[in-house]
């Protein structure tokens, strides 16, 4: 896939609904203020849309809480997208409110459908090689192996990995930063699943910026953690700093408010 990895036309965000506040999280740390996510998410689409690419911004959707974080809805790759079965009760919903976006830009569109399978966007890392796909809290393993034969229509190899204990997605903890390199926390890199891979580590201390997207010739890194964005910036990358406050309070980060696409 090389390229095709982190080079995209288009995106698709979702605006966050005043229900945000109701949005799930594993630990409390206070309630989500809309009008700060709605100034972040602003400029998130703006820096999507800085490089060149097509953002489709989708409404508000109040009667889900988490819809703005639409990455857990679909897996898009160059040969067709794939909807899938999020594996938290309040979200399964969401990924029927995605499929008629995707249908319009996609001649091929595919579907987890089994009853048991679960599998969430967030817990999926397309690399230049591979999908990696972390089993998790949200993600079992019917969902991958549903998954690992779709994508093998397609060409792919799918490798399933271990999102680790605690943490919400595999992608809480890592990201693609081009075709061979990711950025990983220490505790993830550790598991050896990025073996072969050029890791940039996350600084100790700054774990929640491990969610970050390449997306064509920007990184898009949450603002405050200035020692990992060196460690990017020295490596070569055009960083944009953004607002994720609001977002983190939600266990949400850069990866989880886009789809990022060239439809097949
Ligand atoms: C959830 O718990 O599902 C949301 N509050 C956060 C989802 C973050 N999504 C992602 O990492 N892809």
């Amino acid at each position: 896939m090389t390229d095709a990895s982190f080079r995209f036309t288009h995106a698709v965000t979702r605006q966050p609904a005043a229900s945000i506040t109701s949005g799930l999280r594993a630990v409390d740390t206070g309630t989500p203020d809309l009008a700060v996510m709605q100034a972040h998410h602003a400029a998130y689409v703006a820096a999507l849309r800085a490089t060149g690419a097509t953002v489709i911004e989708l409404p508000p959707l109040s009667a889900f809480p988490d819809s703005v974080f639409v990455e857990d809805t679909a897996l898009c790759l160059p040969q067709g997208a794939v909807i899938m079965r999020p594996g938290a009760p309040s979200r399964l919903g969401e990924a029927a409110e995605m499929a008629p976006t995707l249908e319009d830009l996609y001649t091929t569109v595919r579907r987890i459908e089994r009853h048991e399978s679960f599998i969430e966007g967030g817990d999926i890392l397309v690399t230049g090689r591979e999908v990696l796909v972390g089993r998790s809290a949200r993600t079992n393993a019917a969902g991958i192996a549903e998954l690992a034969a779709i994508v093998a229509d397609w060409g792919h190899s799918l490798r399933e990995v271990f999102t680790p204990p605690g943490v919400l997605h595999f992608k809480t903890d890592c990201s693609l930063m081009d075709a061979d390199t990711v950025l990983s926390t220490d505790r993830l890199a550790a598991s050896g699943c990025f073996a072969g891979y050029r890791v940039i580590a996350v600084a100790e201390g700054e774990e929640a910026s491990a969610n970050a997207i390449r997306f064509n010739d920007a990184v898009l890194f949450p603002a405050g953690f200035p020692r990992t964005r060196d460690r990017l910036v020295d490596a070569g990358y055009a960083v944009t700093e953004i607002g994720n406050s609001e977002c983190a309070k939600l266990d949400g980060g850069m990866s989880c408010l886009s789809l990022r696409f060239t439809p097949g």
